[in-house]
């Protein structure tokens, strides 16, 4: 195995505080368990140079399942966490607030778009919302199994984990409502700063 810097990343708050939206007990295996096995499988792969850059090494190797699955899924939880925040919800404002105004209508209409991405999503997924790099449009895209968005010419602003780790324990079969729960625990000040990067 090669020497890497790559981590499990702390969470940027206690596992119990996106309480009651996600309880304590799926952030924690979700966190200790399945992000941490992602991470450990990644470093297993041989033949990737981990001195890339984190995005760089996922789109170069990208062809190499191994890395796409567990590399995705290190990627897409590192980023998830940020997207979530115990003083989340509410509304995007400012630029974030006129761009997805301008791609869907209002901000009901991209919600109902953006549940459907997730539902949509038969079996293992995410729903993404995606900024194009060298524009400011902004689309919804979702991606089967740990497959991460297009890192290579997009910038994710907002991703929910649709697999069922991510809600079984509290909400069982009942996709919808962990969808409708989610958006209270929206982080939309880091949804903000990834759209102006
Ligand atoms: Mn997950």
């Amino acid at each position: 195995m090669m020497t890497t810097k790559l981590t499990l990343p702390q969470l940027p708050y206690a596992y119990d505080d996106l309480e009651p939206y996600i309880d304590a007990k799926t952030m924690e295996i979700h966190h200790t368990k399945h992000h941490q096995a992602y991470l450990d499988n990644l470093l297993k792969c041989t033949e990737v140079d981990f001195n890339l850059p984190l995005e760089e090494m996922l789109v170069k190797y990208e062809h190499i399942p191994a890395v796409r699955n567990h590399g995705g899924g290190y990627y897409n939880h590192n980023v998830f966490w940020k997207m979530m925040s115990p003083k989340g919800g509410g509304e995007p404002t400012g630029e974030l607030k006129s761009a997805i105004e301008a791609a869907f209508g209002d901000f009901a209409n991209f919600k109902a778009e953006f549940k459907k991405a997730a539902m949509g999503r038969f079996g293992s997924g995410w729903a993404w919302l995606l900024r194009e790099k060298h524009s400011k449009k902004i689309r919804i895209e979702s991606k089967p199994n740990q497959d991460h968005p297009d890192l290579a010419h997009s910038i994710p602003l907002l991703g929910l984990d649709v697999w069922e780790h991510a809600y079984y324990l509290k909400y069982q079969n009942k996709r919808p409502d962990y969808v409708d729960a989610w958006w209270n625990v929206v982080n939309w000040n880091f949804a903000a700063e990834q759209f102006k990067k």
